[in-house]
């Protein structure tokens, strides 16, 4: 699906309007400040990066809720440029990496890579279920919903008419859930959504899972995977600076296995690392997120514990 050179076009989104807390939007400055540009070079990738994204301020008073949906204005601009920016890049043959910022981005992000790819299917690994629609969600933080936008589920909002129902309920996969409310679980079991909560990666270890999750979603291994990856999927223990962190997750080890396993495919056709909120935690819990954030994107990019395919002189002279 790329071009040649393989080229990682870095889309920096400083955005944190889909939730409340202050810093989220520092994520994507802290991953490049600690190179992760620098790192995916060194795994072979041309990176392309010409500055965080800019986005608009809407003052509060202009922004009022829409029902219970908070900052509704800023967080639909935000996700419209982001769908616009992501969709060019694909377009290009490049791999769009949207570096949150929250999770409401990645209602742009997916629509961008929908727009290019139609039948690519997309992998949500995360703590939560983020498919709330505007008449289920009880924190109004659109961040709880942007699968429910991608989906078409629930009452239209005009403000996000650009959104267009892309995603069918069977190319979208889970991975990692143990946070859904009431009303997503009777979401998911209405349109026969497929989730691999914790439970299910206890039960069949995380190399079955990926193998059900991806012959779900992509039997034939032929279709394009737009990876969404919250960062709070991992056990706190491991990714401590996000905003909603639930115990009980993935092991680091299972976190990168589910990139590498992607990447293996080659079928990997978009990236999103979110919600890391380097303002929450001491210094060693945000250097130990930032870290682990870095080390997930590599993995998803081609890193392998043992002998990188992107670098096979380096492999040869280790024989
Ligand atoms: N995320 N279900 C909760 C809500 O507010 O709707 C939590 C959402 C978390 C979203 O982590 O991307
Ligand atoms: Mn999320
Ligand atoms: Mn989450
Ligand atoms: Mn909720």
């Amino acid at each position: 699906f790329l071009s040649d050179p393989k080229t990682v076009a870095i889309v920096g989104c400083p955005f944190g309007g889909g939730q409340p807390k202050p810093g989220v939007d520092k994520g994507p400055i802290r991953l490049v400040n600690a190179k992760l540009p620098e790192q995916l070079k060194g795994l072979g990738w041309k990176v392309e990066f010409n500055g965080h994204h800019p986005f608009e301020e809407i003052d509060a008073q202009s922004d009022p809720p829409i029902g219970l949906l908070k900052n509704p204005r800023y967080v639909s601009r935000a996700c419209k440029a982001v769908s616009d920016v992501v969709g060019a890049h694909a377009k290009n043959g490049q791999l769009p990496l949207m570096l949150g910022g929250d999770h409401s981005l990645a209602m742009g992000s997916v629509s961008g890579t929908l727009k290019q790819y139609p039948d690519a299917c997309v992998i949500w690994v995360d703590a939560h279920a983020d498919i709330h629609t505007v008449d289920t969600t009880d924190t109004g933080n659109i961040h709880g919903m942007p699968l429910s936008f991608l989906l078409g589920l629930g009452p239209k909002v005009s403000e996000f008419s650009w959104v267009k129902p892309l995603l069918n309920p069977s190319r979208l996969v889970y991975i990692g859930l143990r946070s859904v409310d009431t009303s997503e679980k009777r979401i998911l079991k209405e349109n026969g959504i497929r989730a691999f909560s914790m439970h299910e990666v206890d039960k069949y270890g995380i190399g079955g899972v990926v193998d059900m999750a991806l012959d779900h979603v992509n039997p034939k291994r032929d279709l394009p995977i737009h990876l969404s990856f919250d960062v709070d999927a991992l056990d706190p223990w491991y990714a401590p600076s996000t905003g909603t962190p639930v115990a009980g997750g993935l092991s680091s080890r299972e976190g990168h296995y589910i990139c590498e396993a992607i990447y293996q495919t080659g079928c990997l056709v978009a990236l999103d690392i979110v919600e890391i909120n380097p303002s929450l935690g001491d210094v060693r819990s945000v250097e130990k997120t930032l870290a682990v954030g870095c080390s997930l994107t590599r993995a998803a990019l081609g890193e392998r514990l043992l002998f990188t395919d992107t670098n096979e002189k380096s492999a040869s002279t280790l024989t």
